[in-house]
């Protein structure tokens, strides 16, 4: 079902080799993994593709999946996703600043990333990315972290903090069933992220272990509606290759639920990008233009464009106003990406 060898040949197929042979379109059949793929190549009647395209439906080419993701048993759901804000316990300390406290467990656990197609991911509370970390510069964070995991782990947040904080030395990893308590102030302001950072990285990284990390300025941003997209991608077959792309960890899914916005609102998104494997990744919005506020460090606009690459850890805060209603796409401009789920819809409504 996945040839991840040629024994014949002696060599490893690569994932493009392996879309070219057809090895997707038994992938379409098992996984609803998009009729756009089923749809490439032979059709002749005893093709894989033609026999699957039976079971995923006409060959309509529609852009997304067939079937449904099952999000109560992933444990979260991309919508909800991208306005759940974590701004954790809060208290004060003597001194009138405001203390928030974070618990964090890491989690080996599957989770269903495209219709019937499961990754077995390595989890921050049980999704993936993990929560989004949120708090106004000068907060106190303390973080308790509890690796239940199989595997050591830390937390390594981007920001300020001093060296015994950074969960990235070897006597600072996390062994499972033990617990650690990261604890810094929240600075500078702008986007940020955390990550684990055992070796090997990419592994660590890949299996799920990231989140988003806000920190607002003492004087909020303007209002808007909020969006964290995690750009993210999934080695199936451990290739060291993505086979599934997304935001937010669930491939087509605003193909099938598009995010409702209205026209002229202030669409604000916090952008991240961890996908492991690939250099670069990237968003694209149709129909419109945004502001880019690189790290979100600063409030003037860097930039005033549709489309921006961001290399791994890279992340940037978008701003944007649709002008007419109608059904808009967002993408990553690199086609291959789209075609393998980073791809989805705003759907624009008049103001009432
Ligand atoms: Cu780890």
């Amino acid at each position: 079902m996945k040839p991840l060898s040629d024994t014949r040949l002696g060599r490893r197929l690569s994932r493009r080799d392996w879309l070219r042979t057809g090895g997707v379109f038994g992938l379409a059949g098992m996984t609803g993994i998009p009729a756009l793929l089923a749809n490439r190549g032979d059709h002749s009647a005893d093709a894989p593709a033609a026999r699957n395209a039976k079971h995923i439906g006409p060959p309509t080419g529609a852009m997304h999946t067939v079937g449904t993701v099952d999000h109560a048993a992933n444990g979260f759901d991309p919508m909800e996703m991208l306005t759940d804000f974590d701004y954790g316990e809060v208290s004060t300390l003597p001194d009138g600043r405001v203390v928030r406290d974070f618990t964090i467990v890491a989690q080996d656990k599957e989770i269903e990333i495209a219709p019937g197609m499961f990754f077995p991911a390595w989890t921050y509370n049980g999704q993936v990315p993990g929560p989004t970390i949120r708090a106004t510069v000068g907060d106190r964070i303390r973080i308790r972290f509890r690796n239940e995991g199989s595997h050591p782990h830390t937390i390594h947040f981007h920001g300020w903090h001093p060296s015994g904080m950074d969960g990235s030395f070897p006597d600072q990893q996390v062994s499972p069933g033990e617990e650690f308590l990261y604890e810094f102030d929240a600075e500078p302001v702008g986007l940020h992220l955390y990550h684990c950072h055992t070796f090997p990285l990419k592994a660590h990284i890949h299996k799920g272990l990231y989140g988003a990390f806000i920190i607002d300025p003492k004087t909020p941003r303007p209002p808007a509606l909020e969006l964290v997209m995690t750009m993210n991608g999934f080695d199936t077959n451990f290739d060291g290759e993505n086979e599934v792309y997304a935001v937010n960890s669930v491939a087509f899914h605003h193909m099938h639920s598009p995010i409702s916005v209205k026209v002229g609102e202030t669409v604000r998104i916090y952008l991240l990008n961890l996908t492991e494997f690939d250099p670069v990744n990237s968003f694209h919005l149709h129909a419109s233009f945004f502001d880019v506020f690189r790290t979100g460090t600063r409030t003037e606009s860097d930039e005033f464009t549709d489309t921006v690459h961001f290399g791994q850890g890279e992340r940037a805060i978008l701003e944007f106003k649709f002008r007419w209603p109608g059904r808009y796409m967002f993408h990553a401009h690199q086609s291959e990406f789209a075609e393998l789920g980073w791809m989805g819809f705003f759907d624009v409504m008049e103001q009432v």
